[in-house]
């Protein structure tokens, strides 16, 4: 059974079985619940290397680093038909990278426990 550690304040996070490698090249947006100062707090957003909000993508491989400091909330991002459907838990605190594809079409992310953290954007 695989154990999942979260390294904090450590220089070597623990490698998780779902933590991608970063594509070199491809553009990098930041998925997060909570906020710093209060990872419970009911905010979900998902954000360009600009710290600007997310609203229209043009397709292709992106490197999502994903932060997910609560036990409370998740984040989980889907759509283009299909084309990207991926989550982190709810009950887990994890940091992690995921490498998506993505397709034309309509995109949203929110916490499944409380969907009315939410957002969504355009990929075209
Ligand atoms: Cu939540």
């Amino acid at each position: 059974m695989a154990v999942l550690l979260l390294a904090v304040g450590c220089g070597s996070p623990a490698e998780e079985e779902d933590t991608a490698t970063p594509v070199e090249g491809a553009p990098t947006l930041r998925a997060t619940v909570g906020t710093e100062e209060s990872p419970d707090a009911f905010e979900i957003a998902l954000v360009d290397e600009d710290g600007q909000p997310v609203t229209e993508l043009p397709a292709g491989e992106y490197n999502i680093e994903v932060n997910d400091p609560t036990s409370v909330h998740n984040f989980h991002l889907s759509g283009g038909d299909g084309a990207v459907d991926e989550k982190t838990s709810p009950t887990e605190k994890i940091e992690t990278v995921w490498v998506v594809t993505f397709e034309p079409g309509d995109y949203r992310f929110l916490c499944d426990p409380h969907p009315s953290m939410n957002g969504r954007f355009t990929v075209t």
